[in-house]
């Protein structure tokens, strides 16, 4: 069996997509995403420039050894761009698989562990009151988490505050938009929500915030110590992870559950934090930390320490992503919940799917392969739109993480 071409498809339904499809001589082909929010064509030229040509005549079947040679033979490893390219042929590859093997993808990887995957909704507001709306709006839908976020008096376009009830879409503008910071406000005004949140909802459900990687340490620690009383099911990115250490002293001081991961592209990223037992979920995803296979890698490492999957689930993680973390979460012992961010309906009409919602659960379908496609004649009347993700400044103009 061999690959005879591959493609790479650029759609806008809404939001960028950058799709790969991997053909091969038995006329079975595979879809891999290869989204990077912002920065979308650096992947492209990486996969048309650089990978295909390498892929054509190579065996379709041999996923993990092409994996190797695209990790180890490009000598320059990780970073977001390889990854993403990685993730992309090893998703099609997946699929390609499963289709020949005439099963779903998660039978392929060992079975189902659960019927469905519980997932987060996102709801937001610009202040507390509209928020704990949209909270009640979300428990009216079945969700049985939800991730609250609200804006913040005093600050600019706070993280995490969309423009509709069930859409966000963080990357808005053809040139980076400016947003405010103030870690003090944000400290005051968010223990306030979750207090609101758990006084008019009780304990039933389970609440999940973001920190969007704004918080130093002592901050979070500090955070995670006014969060208690609330019990939340995480809190996320509290502060940056490139020193992996800094969690330590977070971890001290909270027993506020902690994920992080979603800018992570290798098991490499996370491997303190996993087996220091710093975090309690990993929130790595196939699209941004090398596919089914490097994903697999770290869940298992995570799995020795008692750390869960929290996969990133954002609109900026195609319905071909969504797909295929569906199937890999249906099979991965050590599951913990996924995100699931709402695409439009241009997104899904471009991506046709068999994963549907229910009750706050995501479920796989029994189609062949991940059950993503991508229809290439409507993908082609969305043309790609320049869109950034916002930076962030505090007052006296100092650039923050966004
Ligand atoms: C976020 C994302 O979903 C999340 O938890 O942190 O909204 C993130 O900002 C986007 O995926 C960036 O592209
Ligand atoms: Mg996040």
């Amino acid at each position: 069996m061999k690959i005879t071409s591959a493609k790479v498809i650029v759609t806008c339904p809404g939001r960028n997509f950058v799709t790969l499809k991997i053909m091969t001589d038995q006329g079975v082909y595979g879809i891999g995403d290869a989204t990077m929010n912002g920065r979308e064509k650096a992947v492209v030229s990486y996969l048309e420039d650089h990978v295909i040509p390498c892929l054509i005549g190579m065996d379709p079947r041999r996923i993990e050894d092409i994996w190797q040679y695209l990790y180890k033979g490009a000598y320059w490893r990780r970073g977001p761009v390889t990854m993403r390219a990685i993730a992309a042929v090893d998703v099609a590859l997946w699929d390609i698989k499963a289709k020949m093997a005439n099963m779903p993808l998660y039978q392929l990887l060992g079975g189902r562990s659960r019927d469905g995957v519980m997932v987060y909704g996102h709801a937001n507001g610009s202040d507390i009151a509209e928020t704990v709306d949209a909270v009640g709006q979300y428990i009216d839908m079945g969700y049985k988490a939800i991730r609250a976020q609200t804006g913040v008096p005093g600050i600019k376009d706070a993280y995490g505050v969309g423009r509709g009830k069930l859409y966000y879409e963080p990357a808005d503008a053809a040139l980076p938009s400016v947003t405010g910071w103030d870690t003090r406000k944000a400290l005051n005004y968010v223990p306030k929500m979750f207090d609101k949140l758990r006084e008019v909802y009780g304990f039933d459900h389970h609440l999940l915030h973001d920190g969007h990687h704004r918080y130093t340490p002592q901050e979070a620690a500090n955070l995670g110590k006014m969060l208690e009383p609330y019990q939340l099911f995480w809190l996320e990115d509290c502060t940056p992870a490139e020193n992996q250490e800094a969690f330590k002293l977070v971890r001290q001081h909270t027993v506020t559950p902690l994920a992080v991961g979603e800018i992570f592209n290798t098991i490499w990223d996370a491997k303190d934090l996993i087996q220091n037992q710093l975090i309690d979920y990993i929130r790595c995803t196939i699209v941004s930390a090398g596919g089914v296979t490097h994903l697999r890698r770290i869940a298992d490492f995570a799995a020795l320490y008692q750390i869960r999957t929290g996969s990133h689930g954002a609109t900026d993680l195609s319905p071909v992503t969504m797909g295929t973390a569906l199937h890999f979460d249906t099979w991965v012992p050590n599951f913990g919940i996924q995100e699931y961010m709402r695409h439009t309906e241009e997104t899904d009409a471009v991506f046709p799917h068999d994963y549907h919602f229910e009750r706050g659960e995501l479920f796989c379908g029994e189609t062949p392969g991940h059950g993503v496609d991508i229809d290439e004649e409507l993908a082609a009347k969305y043309p790609y739109k320049p869109a950034y993700l916002p930076v962030a400044r505090l007052e006296d103009g100092t650039m923050w993480s966004w």
